[in-house]
C-alpha cells in the first residue's frame, strides 16, 4: 500500500497542474474552452428530471457549487487512479488521462457557440499532465535503491518536492484563470455603464395597503440580491450589449431583427410580475416577484406577423438553453415582456442581462429565458425545449398555491395572539382568499393584503391565539375563480408542486 499513495499524488499533482494551466488558458487566450465549466455544463445538459430535482431539493440555488465539489472529487479520484496505474502498469495511467482529455474535447466544442479551438483547453490539460505524470513516476521510479545505487538515484525527498510544487503551480493556475475569467469581467462592466431609459408607461403604484409590518414576512417585493436563481449555465453567459442582438425568425412573414439600442429606444413599460420555478416544493423559496422594465413581445411578434399555423415560440438563450412558450401567452394582453430592468437596476447578470423574456402565468423554465437572442415562431409539433427533452411538461402554467413564513417551522412561540403570515400567489388569475387551519380545526378565513395585480403574489396574515402545546398550521389559498388549491400531494416533476404547506411550532 505504500506504494499506492505515492503515484497517486503524482496522479493528482499532475491533473491539478494540467487543468489549473488550461483554466489559465481559458481565461486569457480561448474564452469558452474551460474545461472545468464545460464538463460540468455538459454534465448538467446530460442530467435526467429527478436528479436535478434531486439537487436542487438538497442544495437549493446551491446546486451549482455542488456540481463543482462533486466534479472535482470525481477528477481527482481518477487522478490518482492515473497515477497507481502508471505506476503499476504504464502507459495505462497516461491512457486513462487522456480519456480525460477527450472528454473535456467533447465537452467543448458541444456547447452552443463553441468551435474547434475551444478544445485547445483540454488538449493542453491533457497533454501537460500526461507529460508531468510521465516525469513524476520515473522519478519515483527512480527512488528505489538499484544495485549500483543502493539508496536510490533520486531522494525521496525530491520526488515529494516536486509533486508538491507541481500541484501548488496547477492550483495557483486554477485560481488565477476562473478569478480572471475574462468575458464576465467585461460584461459586468458593461453593465455598469448601462443608463436605463425612464419608462414610457410606469407600474401601478404599489399600494400601501400590500404590505404587513411582520417580521420574518418575505417582502412584497423581492430585492434583487435575495431573488432565487435557478439556470443551467455554470459560466454566465457575458454579453456586451453592442454586440447583443435578438432575432424574430422561423413562420414569419417579416424577419425581425433588434439591436440593445434599439430596444431601449422602444416606449417601455414597467410591471410587477411574481416568478416561480416548477422545481419550487410546496413551501419553497424559488420564487420571488419584482417590478420589471421591458417592452411587450406582442407588439414585436405583430411587426413579424406569425403564421396562421403557428402555435409555439421557441426563444433561445446565448448559451443554447431553450424554452417553448405557447404563442398566445406572448400575444395575448398579459404583460409578456422582454425585460431590461430589475427593480430600477439593469439585468443583474445572473438573472439574464441584458435581455430576458418575463411572462406572468408560467413557470420559469417554459418562458423566462435569461440573456436571450431568438425568438423563433414554430410549432410545439416541430421543436422540443430544453426541459421538455428532460422529462417535463410541454406546458407549465403556474400552480394556485401558498406558504407561510412566520412562524417559521420548529419554531417556540409564546401562548396568546400569534402574528401567522405567509405569501399566495396564482399568477394572472390572482388570489381571493387564504384560509389557516390549526391542527385539524376548521378553516379561518385570513386577512389578505392589498393586491398589486393578478400577476403577483399577496401577502396574508391571521392573529392565532395560541394554546401550549404542539400545533401544525395549514395554509390553503383560493383563486379569483373561485378554485380552492388542492390538499392532493404531488412531485414537481413534471409540471409542478401541488399540496398545502404547514409548519409544526411549539407554544410555550
Ligand atoms: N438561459 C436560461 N434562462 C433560464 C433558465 C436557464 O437555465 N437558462 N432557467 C429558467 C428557469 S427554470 C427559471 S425558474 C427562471 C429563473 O429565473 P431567475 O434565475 O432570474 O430567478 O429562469 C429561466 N430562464
Ligand atoms: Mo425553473
Amino acid at each position: 500500500m505504500a506504494e499506492f499513495w505515492r503515484p497517486a499524488a503524482a496522479g493528482v499533482a499532475s491533473v491539478v497542474a494540467g487543468v489549473g494551466l488550461a483554466e489559465l488558458v481559458s481565461a486569457f487566450v480561448v474564452q469558452n474552452g474551460s474545461p472545468v465549466l464545460t464538463v460540468g455544463a455538459l454534465l448538467i445538459d446530460l442530467a435526467p428530471a429527478w436528479l436535478k430535482q434531486a439537487v436542487i431539493a438538497l442544495f437549493g440555488t446551491g446546486d451549482k457549487a455542488f456540481l463543482i465539489v462533486a466534479l472535482a472529487v470525481v477528477v481527482l479520484a481518477g487522478a490518482g487512479l492515473a497515477g497507481w496505474l502508471e505506476f503499476r502498469r504504464p502507459p495505462l495511467g497516461r491512457i486513462l488521462i487522456g480519456l480525460g482529455g477527450v472528454i473535456g474535447v467533447v465537452a467543448a466544442v458541444t456547447r452552443a457557440g463553441n468551435g474547434v479551438v475551444d478544445a485547445l483547453p483540454s488538449v493542453l490539460a491533457a497533454v501537460v499532465a500526461v507529460l508531468l505524470l510521465g516525469w513524476l513516476i520515473g522519478m519515483l521510479r527512480d527512488t528505489r535503491p538499484t544495485r549500483v545505487a543502493p539508496r536510490g538515484r533520486v531522494s525521496r525527498r525530491r520526488f515529494v518536492g516536486s509533486t508538491a510544487a507541481t500541484a501548488a503551480a496547477g492550483a495557483v493556475a486554477l485560481v488565477v484563470g476562473q478569478a480572471s475569467a475574462s468575458g464576465f469581467r467585461g460584461a459586468a462592466a458593461a453593465r455598469a455603464a448601462v443608463r436605463l431609459p425612464a419608462p414610457a408607461t410606469t407600474a401601478p403604484p404599489i399600494p400601501a395597503g400590500a404590505s404587513f409590518d411582520i417580521p420574518g414576512l418575505s417582502p412584497v417585493i423581492t430585492p434583487n440580491a435575495d431573488f432565487y436563481r435557478i439556470d443551467t449555465a455554470l459560466q454566465i453567459p457575458g454579453i456586451d450589449p453592442r454586440d447583443w442582438k435578438l432575432r424574430i425568425h422561423g413562420m414569419v412573414e417579416q424577419e425581425v431583427e433588434l439591436t440593445f439600442a434599439q430596444l431601449l429606444a422602444l416606449p417601455l413599460e414597467e410591471s410587477t410580475t411574481t416568478l416561480t420555478c416548477v422545481s419550487n416544493e410546496v413551501g419553497g423559496d424559488l420564487i420571488g416577484n419584482a417590478t420589471w422594465l421591458g417592452y411587450p413581445i406582442r407588439h414585436l411578434l405583430a411587426r413579424a406577423k406569425p403564421s396562421a399555423g403557428a402555435d409555439m415560440v421557441l426563444s433561445t438563450s446565448q448559451d443554447g438553453w431553450t424554452a417553448s412558450t405557447p404563442i398566445e401567452a406572448l400575444t395575448d394582453e398579459r404583460n409578456a415582456i422582454l425585460a431590461v430592468g430589475m427593480n430600477g437596476q439593469p439585468l443583474p447578470l445572473e438573472h439574464g442581462y441584458p435581455v430576458r423574456m418575463v411572462v406572468p402565468g408560467l413557470y420559469g423554465y417554459v418562458s423566462a429565458t435569461k440573456w436571450v437572442v431568438s425568438l423563433e415562431v414554430t410549432r410545439f409539433a416541430d421543436h422540443t425545449a430544453y426541459w421538455t427533452e428532460r422529462g417535463w411538461s410541454e406546458r407549465g402554467p403556474v400552480k394556485l398555491s401558498s406558504r407561510i413564513d412566520v412562524p417559521a417551522a420548529g419554531r417556540q412561540v409564546k401562548a396568546g395572539t400569534v402574528a401567522v403570515a405567509g405569501v399566495a400567489w396564482s399568477q394572472h388569475v390572482g388570489v381571493s382568499a387564504v384560509h389557516v387551519r390549526v391542527d385539524d380545526g376548521p378553516w379561518q378565513e385570513a386577512t389578505l393584503a392589498d393586491a398589486i395585480s393578478a400577476d403577483t403574489w399577496r401577502q396574508w396574515r391571521y392573529a392565532w391565539e395560541a394554546t401550549p402545546g404542539a400545533h401544525t398550521l395549514t395554509v390553503r389559498a383560493t383563486d379569483a375563480n373561485g378554485k380552492v388549491q388542492t390538499s392532493a400531494v404531488r412531485d414537481v416533476v413534471p409540471d409542478g408542486a401541488t399540496g398545502l404547506h404547514s409548519v409544526s411550532v411549539t407554544v410555550v
